[in-house]
């Protein structure tokens, strides 16, 4: 009797034993692995058990939280493999979104209060709930549809969030101009780089290699123009139903969409598809554009520059002289910022190389006059600056400190991209197989390790707009190559654009993107496993 009693004992010491044992697996919130590190974090004791049972709760105006809550609950469903339902009736074990103004005095900032009973997310604003969801998604120990039947649980810690961006402005650009993605890429590029509270997307949409976006007054940019890219092969172009289908799929994770059209240099697939549009330089192989022409049963257009499938840059140049030039670039601004809800449009104005600063300087004027016209802030890379910039023009800064510096002193605002920081072509090291290396090799540590109020004494906090990671896609093909470049190193550029510097640091960023990692992992991302984390 005796020993049975004992045996009991035991079973149920052991039973008990395993569940204390469980429950020390949720690991406290402020030992969590969230990116970008929130602005404050207090731990609690408990935990929440999300399951099945657990419903998505709309407080406030439910129309506008819909869009939201729905994105939570299939974003949850992904990787833990639970259906939460949608609800209005504020009940225990249940996710409440609520647009409590009170909550943050950040545009952009949220609160997130786990308790046993309650996870509540309250922000003023629609952004705030959504960038509350990403911190929640990254405190649910699950990476893969793993609950099975409405048994499974998932144990998150208790406590409180505090959170609100640093920069207004977190960015990536994809250069769909050398290397032409799909729609479905671009959707799920914004996908991934929400997770990082990252609210703008620039779109690099022509080049020398390729015109990427369907202009209906100009058809042959997009006909001749689009049908190249670096290597040869066939490119590719957005029809104004795939851009609008981009920008309000974007729209759907708070995505900002910034077109790029580059000018007056970068420009020769414009002069390949509208000879028109040349100055009359000479540049080799005159003929290819003949043979091509044919092809796509086309007059011969003489002045037409040849196609370029090669990686060399400032070559081209629009007549900055030619009242056609302006007729043209007044068509495109306008036909792009009539679908772009987003305040800036982006003209390029880099490495013009071939145009005299004399012509270079009032083009650039007149391209940011035109933008404004159509109710657009002009966005232009670093060399902008000689011209007379509007105080609502944006530089951004990728070469040259005194061009940005330029900027400020005129009363315009910066965009921070330093290629030998932000650029996510620069290959890792030297055995990177992707990449270029112009610019610097650029492990994880020093895409994380460096602040862009630290860069130049005369660029300040209040002249800094944001953060940009920019890719050029020379050498990036695939889906899986972008991939491979952007990650894991927009978690550290998507941590320098959202946390306070007082927050960031190296080792801790190092410990936390190991967790990242294993979601990576889970979800197939083609990721660079830097040897600088212990993965
Ligand atoms: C410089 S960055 C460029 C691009 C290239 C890039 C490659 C900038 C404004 N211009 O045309 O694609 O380097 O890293």
């Amino acid at each position: 009797m005796k020993q049975l009693r004992n045996m009991l004992l035991l079973v149920l010491m052991a039973i008990l034993c395993f569940s204390c044992g469980k429950k020390q697996e949720v690991v406290p919130i402020d030992k969590h692995s969230i990116i970008p590190v929130p602005v404050s974090v207090a731990a609690e004791s408990g935990s929440f058990t999300l399951s099945n049972k657990t419903t998505i709760v709309l407080q406030s105006d439910p129309a506008q939280v819909q869009m939201v809550a729905e994105y939570l609950k299939s974003s949850i469903g992904e990787f833990t493999g639970l259906d939460l339902v949608i609800g209005q009736d504020d009940k225990d074990n249940a996710i409440v979104l609520s647009l409590d103004g009170g909550a943050s005095p950040h545009e952009e900032g949220y609160s997130l209060s786990i308790s046993d009973k309650k996870i509540l997310i309250a922000a003023p604003a629609p952004e705030g709930l959504f960038y509350g969801i990403q911190t929640l998604k990254q405190l649910i120990p699950a990476h893969e549809g793993s609950a099975k039947g409405s048994t499974n649980q998932f144990l998150i810690p208790t406590g409180t969030v505090q959170d609100h961006p640093e920069y207004a402005y977190r960015g990536m650009m994809l250069d769909v101009a050398r290397h032409f993605f799909t729609v479905e890429e671009v959707k799920k590029l914004i996908d991934q780089i929400a997770v990082y509270k990252i609210n703008h997307l620039h779109l690099h949409l022509s080049d020398d290699q390729g015109w990427r976006i369907e202009i209906k007054s100009w058809p042959l940019l997009t006909t001749i123009g689009g049908a190249n890219q670096v290597g040869g092969g066939k490119g590719g172009f957005y029809t104004q139903e795939d851009y609008k289908e981009i920008v309000s799929y974007a729209q759907s994770r708070f995505i900002t969409i910034v077109p790029e059209i580059d000018m007056p240099g970068h420009t020769n697939s414009a002069l390949n598809a509208y000879g028109i549009l040349n100055p009359g330089i000479t540049v080799p192989e005159k003929t290819a554009i003949a043979i091509d022409r044919k092809e796509l049963g086309l007059e011969d257009d003489p002045d037409a520059t040849p196609y370029h499938t090669g990686i060399e840059v400032g070559f081209s140049t629009l007549d900055t002289d030619s009242p056609v030039t302006y007729k043209f670039i007044e068509d495109v601004i306008r036909e792009i910022s009539e679908m772009t809800p987003g305040p800036y449009f982006h003209i390029g104005g880099d490495e013009s190389h071939v145009t005299e600063m004399k012509d270079y300087i009032p083009f650039i004027e007149k391209a940011q006059s035109i933008v404004s016209k159509y109710g657009k802030k002009s966005l232009g890379w670093d060399e902008v600056a000689h011209a007379k910039l509007l105080p609502t023009s944006v530089a951004q800064y990728w070469a040259k400190a005194e061009n940005a510096i330029l900027a400020i002193e005129q009363g315009a605002q910066v965009l921070i991209s330093p290629a030998v920081k932000a650029y996510l072509d620069m290959q890792y090291d030297s055995t990177t197989h992707l990449g270029l290396h112009w610019a610097a090799y650029i492990e994880l540590d020093e895409a994380y390790n460096w602040d862009p109020t630290e860069l130049e004494e005369q660029i300040r906090r209040e002249n800094i707009l944001g953060v940009e990671a920019p890719l050029w896609t020379e050498t990036i093909i695939t889906y899986a190559d972008i991939e491979y470049m952007v990650f894991p190193r927009l978690a550290a550029i998507a941590e320098i654009a959202w946390s306070p510097k007082s927050a960031r640091n190296w080792e801790d960023f190092r410990r936390r993107i190991v967790w990242h990692g294993q979601r990576w992992e889970a979800q197939g991302k083609n990721f660079y496993r830097s040897p600088k984390v212990e993965w």
